[in-house]
């Protein structure tokens, strides 16, 4: 730090520099975050200087942050349901997967995950201490049902499914998986942080939330499709008493006791997320979901159209493909099975996929 401070001026002005080093999102098909919807950034900015680490002194921000569990509670079939907000998906499965171990003493526990689900779990297993039994996937990048039904056993402490899976948007069989966990007692926790804003808005879909009565727990993240500013996950649980057992002492703040990974936790990206969703509400993330629905059909047709074959029917709006190439300009990723992967998040509008398939077209001749 250099000893006399410098202008405000020489500051911003260095900042822009710096800004314009960054991508754009206009041409990022790679990314599940988007640019904040406008409402999130203004509520945001209304609670810049809120800390709901100590919300006895912020009590509005609590609230808000109560209702917005609510929100999502009753969007996910359970107005009852417990929950707090979290960095993102990373602290909600690593929150959810301490619970499930608490839940069971037992030595030597296991958790079973798709082998599609987020490296956030490996994260979450290594902290924890827990085995990670990854299971196969079926022919559709869907969670085996039998291969979880085989990996059960006395000291399985959880079980994982993903709705929205990060590499190929696929939904797991929840109801099935379900049954599993139901019949031997087991936490059954759904990672919807891409597709828990996505799923609720499909005109045709399975039961995949609370409404089976064995799921314990979900993530679901504003700042991925809610449109929020970053950061902003949630965890849900069916039983609000169950954040509990992760309670720890705090006797020098206004709350006596404290479940939440971080301490200090940013009230601002809450407000976000509780403005864009309550301004938008259902009709308008439906809208939204339809939208970016529609974008993947047509970029999949497109791709086709190329010799570019998918490499599934993805139930949400992520896109697949067997293409080796990788248009000059744009930011795609590659699965760990080599495919092309796109999202096509609210800021890939139908002009942006013309002008991908454009380049592709480009490339292809
Ligand atoms: N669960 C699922 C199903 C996810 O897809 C992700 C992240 C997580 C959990 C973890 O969420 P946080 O990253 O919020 O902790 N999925 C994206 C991914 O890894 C995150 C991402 C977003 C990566 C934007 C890159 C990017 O540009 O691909």
């Amino acid at each position: 730090m250099k000893e006399i401070g410098s202008s405000e001026e020489e500051i911003f002005s260095y900042l822009s520099s710096v800004r314009e080093e960054d991508l754009t999102y206009d041409r990022i098909l790679s990314s599940m975050c988007t640019r904040p919807h406008p409402v999130a950034i203004r509520a945001h900015m209304q609670f810049i200087e809120t800390n709901l680490g100590d919300p006895g002194l912020f009590p509005g921000t609590m609230g808000l942050e109560d209702e917005l569990i609510r929100m999502l509670g009753e969007l996910f079939h359970h107005a009852g349901a417990g929950g707090y907000a979290t960095s993102g998906g990373t602290e909600s499965n690593i929150q959810a997967l301490r619970i499930a171990k608490k839940q069971k003493s037992v030595d030597h526990p296991n958790v079973i995950i798709p082998a599609s689900a987020h490296f956030s779990f490996d994260k979450a297993c290594d902290m924890l201490g827990l085995e990670m039994r990854s299971v196969p996937l079926d022919a559709n990048y869907r969670m085996d049902i039998d291969s979880v039904s085989n990996a059960v056993d006395a000291r399985t402490a959880g079980i994982v499914s993903v709705v929205g899976t990060t590499e190929y948007g696929m939904i797991d069989p929840v109801r099935e998986i379900g049954e599993i966990a139901g019949d031997n007692d087991i936490f059954f926790h759904v990672d919807a942080a891409f597709g828990g804003l996505v799923a609720p808005f499909l005109p045709k879909i399975a039961p995949w939330d609370f409404s089976i009565p064995s799921v314990s727990s979900i993530s679901v993240d504003p700042h991925k499709m809610g449109m929020s500013t970053i950061p902003c996950g949630a965890l849900l649980l069916r039983d609000p008493a169950a954040f509990g057992c992760l309670n720890v002492d705090t006797p020098y703040l206004t709350v006596k006791k404290e479940c939440t990974l971080a301490g200090t936790r940013p009230g601002a990206p809450v407000a976000g997320a509780y403005a864009v969703l309550r301004y938008l509400g259902c009709e308008g993330l439906s809208a939204i979901v339809s939208g970016c629905m529609e974008n993947t059909r047509r970029l999949i047709e497109g791709m086709e159209a190329f010799g570019y074959p998918r490499a599934v029917t993805p139930d949400v709006n992520v896109a697949t493909f067997d293409c080796p190439i990788t248009p000059s300009g744009w930011r795609v990723s590659r699965t760990r099975q080599g495919h092309m992967r796109t999202v096509q998040m609210p800021h890939v509008t139908r002009d942006v996929v013309e002008s991908f398939l454009e380049t592709i077209g480009e490339s292809h001749a």
